[in-house]
């Protein structure tokens, strides 16, 4: 990990991993109801912002145009590793949807501008046997989603939010965006996409929290 693994900030890092691990241990926020995603809007256990509340492990990396490559390999036909400039020219897609965080907050319409998972697939063309997508960031940070869910509409690689590029705060230039998940599994500042055969938990579900993230069944913990 870069940066602050030692010192004050990654002190109060730990600290900040330590009591999320332990929400997952007691099982916080759950409300043991399940909502259905085509009647409620609003999942169980979830409360409606509008702001958008800002969460990640406390380094907030500068990825500079300079710094910033986007490798997407594993095994695919065609392996990609793009410099800014290359990612922008990309075919664009925009949409509108909701995001849900496990910290409990929702925040609906939110309108996206960025790659859509699917062009990314006709692109790279994953090998018939590939059932998992691995994002790494420029923190460390790691997400494991099914290739069934990278595939869904509405799965994007955004780099603007309501019109304007998305902050560094946010995981600008360039995130993930699977808004049908807990939001941990949007990797923020994203580096690689790597598809593989077989499974890879990424930081959170090794740390308790739910492999799947369904925010419909509260698939919180697991
Ligand atoms: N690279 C990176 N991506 C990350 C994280 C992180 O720590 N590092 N935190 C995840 C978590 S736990 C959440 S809730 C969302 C928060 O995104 P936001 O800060 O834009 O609201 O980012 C996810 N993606
Ligand atoms: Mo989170």
């Amino acid at each position: 990990m870069p940066d602050s693994d030692t010192g004050t900030a990654g002190k109060s890092r730990d600290k900040l991993i330590e009591r999320k691990q332990e929400w997952a241990r007691e099982g916080r926020l759950l409300t043991g109801t399940n909502a259905d995603p085509d009647r409620d809007r609003l999942p169980p256990g979830q409360r409606l912002v509008k702001d958008w509340p800002v969460l990640d492990l406390g380094t907030q990396p500068d990825v500079t145009e300079q710094k910033f490559r986007l490798d997407i390999d594993g095994a695919v036909e065609n392996r990609l590793s793009l410099r800014l400039d290359e990612f922008m020219e990309l075919p664009m897609a925009t949409d509108i949807s909701d995001m849900h965080c496990v910290t409990q907050w929702s925040r609906y319409d939110n309108r996206w501008e960025g790659v859509a998972a699917s062009a990314i697939l006709d692109l790279v063309k994953p090998r018939s046997d590939v059932n998992h997508v691995i994002f790494t960031a420029h923190d460390g940070y790691t997400a494991n989603i099914r290739l069934d869910q990278f595939a869904q509409p509405g799965t994007m690689l955004v780099h603007r939010w309501e019109g304007k590029p998305i902050t560094r705060e946010h995981g600008g230039p360039v995130r993930m965006l699977v808004p049908k998940l807990y939001l941990w599994k949007s990797a923020k500042w994203l580096r690689r996409i790597h598809f593989t055969i077989g499974d890879h938990p990424g930081f959170w579900e090794t740390r308790g929290y739910h492999n799947n993230a369904d925010p419909w069944t509260e698939e919180r913990y697991g």
